[in-house]
């Protein structure tokens, strides 16, 4: 430990690839566009109780206020200073926030939109979630403050045009949004500074947005910067869990592996591949999952943020494209989730939406901009029903039985081996994680029935997927594991959820 002391003290930057979560929580859940108010209340009342391990926050800094279209989701990412005030709430409700879900065993990882202030293109003005005055044209961010000095327009005056040009991608402007010079200090020190009020407050993590249109060595000045997280719920000398935003299914100039020595990326390419073999495309069959991960050319998994769909490309936003499965396909897409929390690659992000109304024309959602519920841009409450879902428009996928069974499955399941996989060699498949847990997934068109090595010890186990264990019975389908640990499994295809799930915490 001495040795560790003595690194961090000659300031050799810790990238930090665990997330902090508290022992035996192992997935996060994005509750994007949730009010700071709302996400206090959920740690408390759902996600400490349910295990989850941490939440992704929108991004909490003070961004534009665009009126046309109507205060789109994405102005969030069009930062206007650093200070903490946008539609979810204010400083005073974002430290509240911290506190409460840290004191339930939550964590706070924040969306960090750092590369970049707002687009080129708004009028100057107070139009902010603050009343921060800016002026794209000159360059002007009062609250920061930022000037013409602090931008890139020397090195690139223009958009990024070219994919393939490394210099282009870091130095010109993504869809017009305004890009820092990232290499001078004073910029590196003032995103240190918010970066650092974030962890003084008890947050994390970040989430570096774009982390793709900034140089490696940039966010590495720029972490090294950052202070250990609070004592207060973490131990001395934790670091800032770090996943960057990088975008890379190959024939890119830019490698996600370029970032691996800041800390982890998000793997685009899980959910594309997932969403496709779950759909049948292309020849696609579960049956070839049995190599899923490092096999299918993910990244090393302790380099891993994974996730099924996320809020760009549940809207055809960023990459994935068609495959990508969300809640509108509803079936598959609790097959997606399962799968992913199941299996042992990657540290797993749940995505948790608000529904709006699609409107695809020539097989664009022209709605895709479309904002949280709200009154008037007054983002709504999240309203939670006597059956425990939500209302007001919030989806909650992460209150799905199937989906919050899961991530308890996960937890249970930490740390123990991908074994005992079978398959028909079509689209059926089971895999277990030790002695802890097993999986067996349907998704031909025919039953599935066999009689499959689990690896658990006998008993009786609630399946997890269609029901739960409550008062000492199952409220689902139970499943008999005999002492040679062998178990009969039946699945319909044309079942609510073609899967069954068993672990440990869920025996008689
Ligand atoms: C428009 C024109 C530009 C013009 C500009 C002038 O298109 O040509 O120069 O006006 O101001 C919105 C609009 C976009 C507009 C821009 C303002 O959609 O039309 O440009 O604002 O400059 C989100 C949305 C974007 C949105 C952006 C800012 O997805 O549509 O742009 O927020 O409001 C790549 C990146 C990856 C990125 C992904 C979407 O490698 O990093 O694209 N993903 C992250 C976030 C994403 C966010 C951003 C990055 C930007 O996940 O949500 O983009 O912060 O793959
Ligand atoms: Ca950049």
């Amino acid at each position: 430990m001495k040795f560790l002391l003595l690194l961090s003290a000659i300031g050799l930057c810790w990238a930090q690839y665990s997330p902090n979560t508290q022992q035996g929580r192992t997935s996060i859940v994005h509750l994007f566009e949730w009010r700071w108010a709302d996400i206090a209340a959920e740690c408390e009342r759902y996600l400490g109780p349910k295990g989850f391990g941490g939440v992704q926050v929108s991004p909490p800094n003070e961004n534009v206020v665009i009126n046309n279209p109507y205060r789109p989701w994405w102005e969030r990412y069009q930062p206007v200073s650093y200070k903490l005030c946008t539609r979810s709430g204010n400083e005073g409700e974002f430290k509240d926030m911290v506190t409460r879900c840290n004191n339930v065993g939550v964590r706070i990882y924040v969306d960090a939109v750092i590369n970049h202030m707002c687009g080129s293109g708004n009028p100057a003005g107070t139009s902010s979630t603050c009343g921060s005055y800016y002026n794209p044209g000159n360059r002007e961010f009062k609250a920061v403050p930022y000037s013409s000095y602090d931008f890139n327009d020397n090195k690139c005056n223009g958009e990024i045009s070219n994919y393939n040009d490394a210099n282009q991608v870091r130095n010109c402007r993504l869809s017009g949004l305004l890009d820092l010079a990232l290499e001078k200090d004073y910029v590196r020190t003032k995103i240190a500074d918010y970066m650092n009020n974030l962890i003084n407050i008890g947050v994390a993590g970040f989430r570096l947005d774009a982390a793709k249109h900034m140089w490696p060595g940039d966010i590495k000045a720029i972490l090294n910067k950052l202070n250990n997280l609070n004592t207060k719920w973490f131990s001395s000398g934790s670091r800032a869990f770090i996943f960057q935003e990088v975008i890379d299914l190959g024939g890119e100039a830019i490698k996600s592996s370029e970032y691996f020595g800041n800390g982890r990326v998000t793997e685009f390419k899980y959910g594309a591949k997932l969403g496709t073999v779950v759909r049948k495309w292309n020849g696609e069959k579960l049956s070839y999952l049995k190599n899923w991960g490092e096999g299918w050319g993910l990244v090393p998994s302790d380099r891993a943020l994974v996730f099924v769909d996320n809020h760009d490309n549940q809207r055809g936003h960023g990459a994935g494209g068609a495959s990508i499965l969300t809640f509108w396909d509803a079936r598959m897409y609790k097959m997606a989730v399962g799968f992913m929390l199941a299996h042992p690659y990657g540290f797993a992000r749940v995505m948790s939406s608000y529904r709006w109304d699609r409107n695809f024309q020539n097989g664009k959602d022209v709605n895709d901009w479309i904002g949280p519920p709200n009154n008037n841009g007054a983002t709504k409450p999240v309203t939670i029903n006597a059956d425990t879902t939500c209302g007001n428009g919030w989806v909650c996928e992460h209150r799905w039985r199937q989906i919050r069974n899961m991530v308890a499955f996960r937890n249970v399941a930490d740390g123990q081996p991908f074994s005992n996989w079978w398959d028909n060699g079509s689209n059926q498949v089971a895999f277990g994680r030790g002695n802890r847990a097993f999986i067996v997934i349907n998704n031909d068109d025919r039953s599935l029935s066999a009689n499959l090595q689990t690896g658990l010890p006998a008993g009786t186990y609630c399946d997890v997927i269609s029901g739960d264990k409550v008062n000492g019975n199952c409220s689902g389908i139970k499943i008999q594991v005999s002492g040679d640990g062998r178990a009969q499994f039946s699945i319909s295809n044309s079942a609510e959820d073609p899967f069954i799930a068993i672990h440990a915490e869920s025996k008689l």
